[in-house]
């Protein structure tokens, strides 16, 4: 196993990679900014060195810091979480070049995987069902563009090679806005991303998204864990997840996951991964592959038993997975809500001091988060302040376990998102499952 490794993130992913380290019997070391030094995991740890000012870029982005930081305390790998340098793989790259491991997939697959015509190209390869679409950049014929489209049919979606997440990205509905769109979309990826490649996709107009986890190691092996689904989310910001997603049948997660771990195989991928697809009428269309842990993986853990993040550890160590396909059975429906300093009705980040807190708890319950009863939640990050997970025998169990869940939650001193979320789990549509994509933002009258 290794030996010890650099955390190199914060908040609640962080002290979940340093619980998975300890259970393994790694050393940990924290990476933390100025701003970050009372963070639970930064008390926790085996060393902390603090890497930098309190923005992001001169801390959790700062390169050269991080690997310093690895260098003088004697570390053998690198954990990047989510967000951050997590799908950098110019970082990655430099990790490996520093003689360390990056705990994660080889640079050449993340650089792949942010390229997005090129993704999308490996998975059409690999036999993954994809968006029907250009296949490729589009180039500057504005007669095979306008031919391109009218194949397709309209509504089409320009998105940007380099965008991903919902950046860089536009609708275009007749065949008169086309050229347009697509010299307009290229001129704001340029700038954005510093690549102007574009490509064109039919455009599904209601689509649920559902992703499907898969983890692999080092000798060939791969599986999936079965599928999330992320519907219930707001400008690109998920909200609640959920696994399984609801009325998708074995068969259908079969079909699909066989064709992720045949993806894996092919590309000889490492690590934990997930492929995003859109799923409209019975269909599933591969739209993104994210390369890192996600937020969302408990949900996966809880209905399948399998740790995601001591996984990622094993591999990194060049252990083989420590299930097989065949070993990986669903149980019973978990849920998860993200739980946000901001306000419920504004969205207004709201850091400050939690002066009173008060966690859920009981069968079933599965709180991940860092703050504890005096934290300042800092102003200078992302505002999500931890995840509260139900796991029960089926759906209306889980939600009835994260409604007492949200219930006997106590936050004061600051403002959160719990009120949000009791609206979302008491609502009679999200009740009945299914929701697509549209569905908070419809809710919220957006
Ligand atoms: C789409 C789409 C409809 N049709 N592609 C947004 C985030 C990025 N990962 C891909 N996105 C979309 N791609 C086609 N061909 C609609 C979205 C989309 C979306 C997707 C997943 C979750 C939330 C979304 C919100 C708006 C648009």
């Amino acid at each position: 196993m290794l030996g010890k490794i650099v955390i190199a993130n914060r908040g609640e992913i962080a002290l979940r990679i340093l619980r998975a380290c300890r259970e393994l019997g790694i050393q940990a070391v924290a990476v933390h900014s100025d701003a970050d030094r009372d963070l639970k995991h930064v008390r926790l740890a085996d060393e902390s060195v603090c890497i930098g000012p309190p923005p992001s870029k001169d801390s959790y982005l700062n390169i050269p810091a991080i690997i310093s930081a690895a260098e003088v305390t004697d570390s053998v790998a690198i954990h990047p979480g989510y967000g951050f340098l997590s799908e950098n793989a110019d970082f990655a790259e430099r990790v490996v070049e520093s003689g360390f491991i990056f705990i994660g997939p080889k640079p050449e697959t993340i650089r792949i995987m942010g390229d997005k015509v090129a993704a999308i190209k490996a998975m059409k390869e690999a036999g993954v069902p994809c968006v029907p679409g250009s296949d490729g950049p589009l180039g500057d014929d504005k007669q095979e563009n306008l031919r391109i489209a009218k194949e397709i049919g309209y509504p089409i979606i320009i998105k940007a090679s380099g965008g991903g997440g919902g950046r860089g990205m536009r609708v275009v509905h007749t065949e008169a806005a086309l050229l347009n769109s697509i010299t307009m979309t290229q001129t704001e990826a340029g700038a954005a991303f510093g690549n102007s490649v574009v490509y064109m996709e039919k455009f599904l107009e209601n689509p649920r998204h559902i992703e499907f986890q898969v983890l692999a190691d080092k000798h060939g092996n791969a599986i999936h864990l079965g599928e999330r689904d992320c519907s219930t989310q707001r400008r690109h910001q998920k909200v609640v997840e959920e696994a399984p997603a609801p009325g998708i049948t074995d068969e259908q997660r079969a079909f699909v996951g066989e064709r992720c771990v045949q993806a894996c195989k092919d590309i000889a991928y490492e690590g934990a991964g997930t492929f995003e697809f859109l799923y409209e009428n019975d269909e599933f269309y591969f739209i993104e592959m994210n390369t890192r842990v996600q937020v969302e993986h408990p949900v996966t853990e809880m209905i399948t038993g399998v740790d995601i993040v001591k996984e990622q550890l094993r591999i990194a160590a060049g252990e083989k997975l420590s299930v097989t396909q065949e070993e990986v059975t669903f149980t019973g429906h978990a849920l998860e809500c993200r739980l946000n300093a901001e306000d419920s009705k504004t969205f207004l980040p709201s850091p400050g001091k939690i002066t009173n807190l008060h966690v859920p708890g009981g069968a079933g319950v599965r709180v991940e988060t860092h703050i504890y009863n005096g934290y300042v939640v800092p102003p200078y990050y992302d505002s999500m302040i931890g995840k509260l997970i139900t796991h029960g025998e089926d759906r209306d169990s889980a939600i009835a376990r994260m409604r007492m869940a949200l219930h006997e939650l106590v936050i004061e001193g600051i403002r959160c998102n719990k009120e949000l979320l009791q609206d979302i789990i008491n609502d009679a549509a999200f009740q009945a499952g299914s929701q697509n994509i549209h569905y908070l933002e419809k809710k919220l009258g957006l």
